[in-house]
């Protein structure tokens, strides 16, 4: 068995923020590894979003420094066997679903490398911002080692499971552009600009009802994967618990009482 690795809560800033504490940032800040991901680093990121305030409604994640994360700690990975190897895997799995199925919606900030383990992290995310410094690489192909932090799960669904083989396979890296138009980020931004519009994303998140957000985050990946006749069921069950909350009903009200910011606009 692989001993657990203990947080490293210094290569990890958690600050909460926004009107009423309503926003978490969580950023790496092992800025001189370029945010290379350790057993302690992945830790802490688990023991982050498992912990978040009550008071959260959303949450940014990005990086310090250049790079958002050059993936994986190589250094580590040379002292481990088969089993602690696949204790380590099962270990980042535990923490990006804690990112993916946490209590709230998370906007991965992307600039700089996001590769390897950080493009896998980056795909715990809900939606991902890019800033036009941003690339995308899997180079595990030519370190002699695989995908271990649910990528293999996660990355076929943004790109389809063809281009993410070729990444592997060729050592292909993906500008931001091509990034945004494969799927890989919803929006593409301007450099510098990455963590700014994610904060605004975060803060439109949390204005919507808690339990919508929760039904879009837990209900619609799962629908996704559900024969149509399950999907159209839970959709329904779903359904019927978002609306039945009195905060959803006031939202209804308000909009057909003409309330000021109720409309939907034109972008
Ligand atoms: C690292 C790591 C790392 C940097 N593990 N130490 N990931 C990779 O194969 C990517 C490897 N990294 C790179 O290709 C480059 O570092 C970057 C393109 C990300 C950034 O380049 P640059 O020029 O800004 O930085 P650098 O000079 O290469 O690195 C600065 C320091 O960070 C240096 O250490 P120093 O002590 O010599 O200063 C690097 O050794 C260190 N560093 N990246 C350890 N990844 C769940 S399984 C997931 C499997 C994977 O993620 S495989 C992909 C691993």
């Amino acid at each position: 068995m692989n001993t657990p690795a203990s947080p490293r809560s210094e290569d990890l800033s958690v600050e909460i923020t926004g009107a009423d504490h309503q926003i978490a940032v969580v950023r790496l800040t092992r800025v001189t590894k370029r945010n290379a991901l350790s057993d302690g680093l992945i830790a802490a990121l688990r023991d982050a979003f498992q912990n978040l305030p009550a008071s959260v409604r959303a949450a940014v994640l990005c990086g310090a420094g250049e790079h958002f994360s050059a993936g994986l700690d190589l250094s580590e990975l040379k002292e481990r066997d088969a089993g602690q190897g696949l204790h380590h895997s099962r270990g980042w799995h535990v923490a990006l679903d804690a990112i993916e199925h946490g209590p709230v919606p998370v906007v991965a900030a992307l600039h700089g490398a996001v590769v390897g383990g950080g493009l896998e992290l980056a795909a715990a995310a809900h939606v991902r911002v890019a800033d036009a410094s941003t690339f995308y690489a899997l180079p595990e192909g030519s370190r002699g080692i695989f995908v271990g932090g649910g990528g293999s799960v996660r990355i076929p669904k943004l790109i389809g499971a063809h281009r993410m083989l070729d990444m592997m396979l060729t050592g292909r890296v993906y500008d931001a552009e091509a990034g945004e138009r494969l799927g890989f980020a919803q929006y593409l931004v301007p450099q510098g600009q990455a963590f700014a519009r994610a904060m605004e994303l975060a803060e439109r998140i949390a204005t919507n009802a808690p339990l919508t957000n929760y039904a879009l985050m837990h209900a619609l990946p799962r629908i996704a994967e559900q024969p149509a006749d399950h999907g159209y069921l839970t959709e329904a069950l779903m359904a019927a618990i978002a609306q039945s909350a009195p905060d959803a009903k006031q939202r209804v009200r308000d909009f057909l009482a003409g309330k000021e910011g109720t409309k939907v606009k034109k972008a």
